[in-house]
């Protein structure tokens, strides 16, 4: 096993990283911004340095000089985590060039997987199924006429370079395809630094399900099922799941199959994804991430195989000891992604102190945290507060879980969504699986105040005072008094339960 490890990344994921190498025997070593000198990252790994000030730009995203001081402080080994320097190849390339062990994918199968084009290219000669489209791109708003015409409208313009949603456009009929290829190459030259876009059929109402895949240096691969992550919001991800409700062992014994062939196809090494869209029983080859993801959690619980642990091992040389016919899904897990967004009004972001904070805990509860009592959110850095992860026998288990959860927990001084997720742990359509990426477009009430009824608020009221006179006549007298009516109107699901 390598020795020591540079974390390049900060919140929830750099805490992640130190607890995993510290279990593996790993001395661990952060790195952070003035911004972040007592976030929890920094307070729990063996050694920390600082790397600039607040901007990531200044900071977490200087390759270079990451790379400098890893040597400089005789790391084995850079783990990037997500974002930031994760999905660079010539980051990858410069750690192997310094002779340290990068924590992830060889750097060529990074930069074929980054290339949109390239990637749905190997995924075909792989025999793995694209959305129908093109996989070279379109030179001119004639070229993508003549290709919309062969797919059939409507189609979906996507940067070549791209991921995230950047540079897409959706087009319903010709008349509308050269303003959108000039709009989408502009935007995707804005983003990238490269115009070059690309068409594919566009499909309406997908969900979003992905595959785990784990390689090792030895040519073994395994998968590790899907997760289901299709109640998102803007290309940024709310709840994710795993197993998904509604694949059967044979559709994910087959998508398995396809993404272990997609991840033969480019030598994976390590832990990565395949994104697929899945609609009416039909999967197609979406994108893959060479990186451990957010919502790596709901894999763990559901397989009780840890990712990062086998992130450490492959990158030292191990090999898998465990093959396919090894791996057994128990029960169902469910993440909340805990941001400081205020989900009124649009998800704004909100800044301040977190002046208290009261974290579930509890049978089944996972809280994969990157903030403390006391921290300063601002605005330099993504939202990402924590993930909640709870684990439970039955999907319907672990939405009560979630429920119960989330109704403990208690983050004062910044907004946050989580109330917006107490609301999709009662809704319908979530409660029988019945999402799509277009979840939230089809449940704006979600994001809407409700104000609660005068009857609702008198009934609550009246519930409260009789729970405290119940409880002062029959029950021993035990803390503060001034609990009490507090937690008799969070039941009766009154604001001010869960903030
Ligand atoms: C699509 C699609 C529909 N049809 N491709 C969005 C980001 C980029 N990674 C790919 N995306 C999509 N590609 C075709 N042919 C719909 C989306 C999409 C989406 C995909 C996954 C999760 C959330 C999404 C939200 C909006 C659009």
């Amino acid at each position: 096993m390598i020795g020591s490890v540079l974390i390049a990344n900060r919140g929830e994921i750099a805490l992640r990283l130190v607890r995993g190498a510290r279990e593996c025997g790993i001395h661990a070593i952060a790195v952070y911004s003035e911004a972040d000198r007592l976030a929890p990252h920094v307070l729990e790994a063996d050694e920390a340095y600082c790397i600039g000030p607040a901007p990531s730009s200044e900071s977490y995203l200087r390759g270079e000089a990451i790379v400098a001081l890893a040597k400089d402080v005789g790391a084995e080994a850079i783990h990037p985590g997500y974002g930031f320097l994760a999905e660079r190849a010539d980051f990858a390339r410069m750690v192997e060039d310094a002779g340290l062990v990068f924590v992830g994918p060889a750097p060529e199968t990074i930069a074929a997987m980054g290339d949109k084009t390239e990637a749905r290219r190997r995924m075909k000669e792989a025999g793995v199924p694209i959305v129908p489209g093109l996989t070279e791109a379109v030179a001119d708003p004639e070229a993508a006429e003549e290709a919309a015409a062969d797919i059939g409208f409507p189609v979906l313009l996507k940067a070549s370079a791209g991921g995230g949603g950047k540079g897409m456009r959706v087009v319903s009929e010709p008349g509308e395809l050269r303003r959108a290829f000039e709009a989408a190459s502009r935007e995707a030259l804005a983003a990238f630094g490269d115009g070059s876009v690309y068409l594919e059929r566009y499909l309406a109402r997908p969900r979003h399900v992905e595959i785990q895949v784990l390689g090792d240096a030895h040519g073994n691969v395994v998968h590790l099922a899907e997760r289901e992550c299709s109640i998102q919001r803007r290309h940024q991800k709310l709840v994710e799941e795993a197993p998904s409700p509604v694949l059967t062992d044979e559709e994910r014994a087959r998508m398995g199959e396809t993404a272990v062939r997609a991840a033969q196809a480019v030598d994976y090494r390590g832990a990565g994804t395949i994104e697929f869209l899945y609609q009416e029983g039909e999967c197609f080859f979406l994108e893959m991430n060479t990186r451990i993801q957010v919502e790596h959690p709901v894999t763990e619980l559901v397989t009780g195989i840890d990712l990062v642990e086998w992130q450490f091992r492959v990158a030292s040389g191990q090999p898998l000891d465990f093959g396919q016919d090894d791996i057994r899904l128990v029960g169902h897990s469910i993440e909340c992604r805990i941001t400081s967004e205020d989900h009124l009004g649009g998800f704004l972001p909100s800044t301040g102190a977190i002046t208290h904070l009261g974290v579930p805990t509890g049978p089944g509860v996972r809280w994969d945290g990157g903030v403390l009592q006391g921290t300063e959110v601002t605005l330099h850095y993504d939202p990402l507060l924590a993930k909640l992860i709870v684990h439970a026998a039955t999907r319907e288990a672990a939405i009560a879980r979630m429920a119960r959860a989330l109704d403990e927990l208690v983050v004062s001084g910044v907004e946050t969504c989580a109330p917006f997720h107490r609301r999709v742990m009662d809704e319908a359509d979530f409660r029988r699986g019945d999402i799509s990426i277009r979840y939230l477009d089809e449940h704006p009430e979600l994001l809407e105040e409700n104000e609660p009824e005068s009857e609702l608020i008198a009934a609550a009221v009246a519930a409260a005072l009789l729970e405290d006179d119940h409880r002062r006549h029959r029950a021993p007298r035990i803390g503060t008094s001034r609990a009490e009516p507090v937690s008799a109107w969070r039941r009766a699901g009154m604001p001010g339960g869960a903030s």
